[in-house]
């Protein structure tokens, strides 16, 4: 049991949540290797969310109303730390969730959709009939009426070939990655560099915020974004809090 007054206590509980996930059989071993590389990088950003995160986490609720057919990617860490967040989140933006694996097995596939829908998930695309073209076949499995046709995808701790390969698709991807330097943060149409656990809720907020915003004035905060500028802000954050002394 770890004491709330742990001054590490959210970053040890977000370990535990990840360490559940796999003993669940929801998250993948590997997840372990990840959510340490993300802790990493979650150090160095101050674990809190930095004013360029603010503005992509704005950008993706401002990305997500504007959307025909928006969707949210779902891996094994994502369906351990934030499935409820997830769940909400799809509810705001009116956007299905669906399981989307690296190390794909139908197992634990069926096992994260009873783990959504047991937290209350409506709308998960189940179906695993399209393939993201140029990508090994596992990988490539999506949901026809869901990733496969959507125009806007929240890929939350995404491989870098599959977020390319969905850019190349034509769509517009949404990643959240502590790392502003994964290929996925490289590419990716918006890059979050936060936690997941500070990202899905503050999305959910801006979407509350923005949605009496009418089309033109959601487009406008949209063309105002550059990924590139934002990333690169990102890292002088980073150096900027490693340089103050902490
Ligand atoms: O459940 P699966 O099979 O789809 O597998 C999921 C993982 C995450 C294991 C798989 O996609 C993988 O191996 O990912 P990578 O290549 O390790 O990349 C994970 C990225 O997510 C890294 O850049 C990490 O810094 C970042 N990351 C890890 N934890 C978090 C995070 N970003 C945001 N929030 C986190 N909590």
């Amino acid at each position: 049991m770890i004491p709330k007054s742990h001054p590490r206590y959210e970053s040890l509980m977000t370990r535990e949540q990840i360490v559940g996930g796999v003993k669940k059989g929801i998250t993948s071993i590997n997840g372990l290797i990840a959510q340490g590389r993300g802790e990493a990088f979650d150090y160095l950003i101050g674990e809190k969310t930095s004013v360029s995160a603010l503005q992509s986490e704005k950008v993706a609720a401002a990305l997500l109303l504007l959307a025909k057919k928006p969707v949210i990617s779902i891996n094994g860490n994502a369906a351990a730390l934030v499935p409820e967040g997830l769940i909400r989140l799809g509810e705001a933006a009116n956007a299905p969730l669906e399981v989307n694996l690296f190390h794909r097995t139908e197992e634990r596939v069926n096992k994260i959709i009873r783990h959504l829908r047991s937290l209350g998930a409506k709308r998960i695309c189940t179906r695993s009939d399209g393939l993201i073209p140029g990508l090994g076949h596992e990988r490539a499995k999506v949901d026809i009426k869901g990733i496969f046709s959507a125009d806007v995808v929240l890929v939350p701790l995404e491989d870098g070939d599959r977020c390319k390969a969905l850019v190349d698709m034509g769509k517009t991807v949404i990643a959240i990655d502590l790392n502003p330097l994964s290929r996925t943060a490289q590419c990716a149409n918006v890059t979050i560099v936060d936690n997941i656990t500070r990202a899905v809720p503050n999305i959910s907020k801006f979407i509350e915020e923005l949605k009496g915003l009418n089309e033109n004035e959601l487009q406008r905060l949209v063309k105002g974004f550059d990924n590139k500028n934002n990333l690169a802000n990102a890292i002088d954050e980073i150096i900027e809090y490693l340089s103050s002394g902490v």
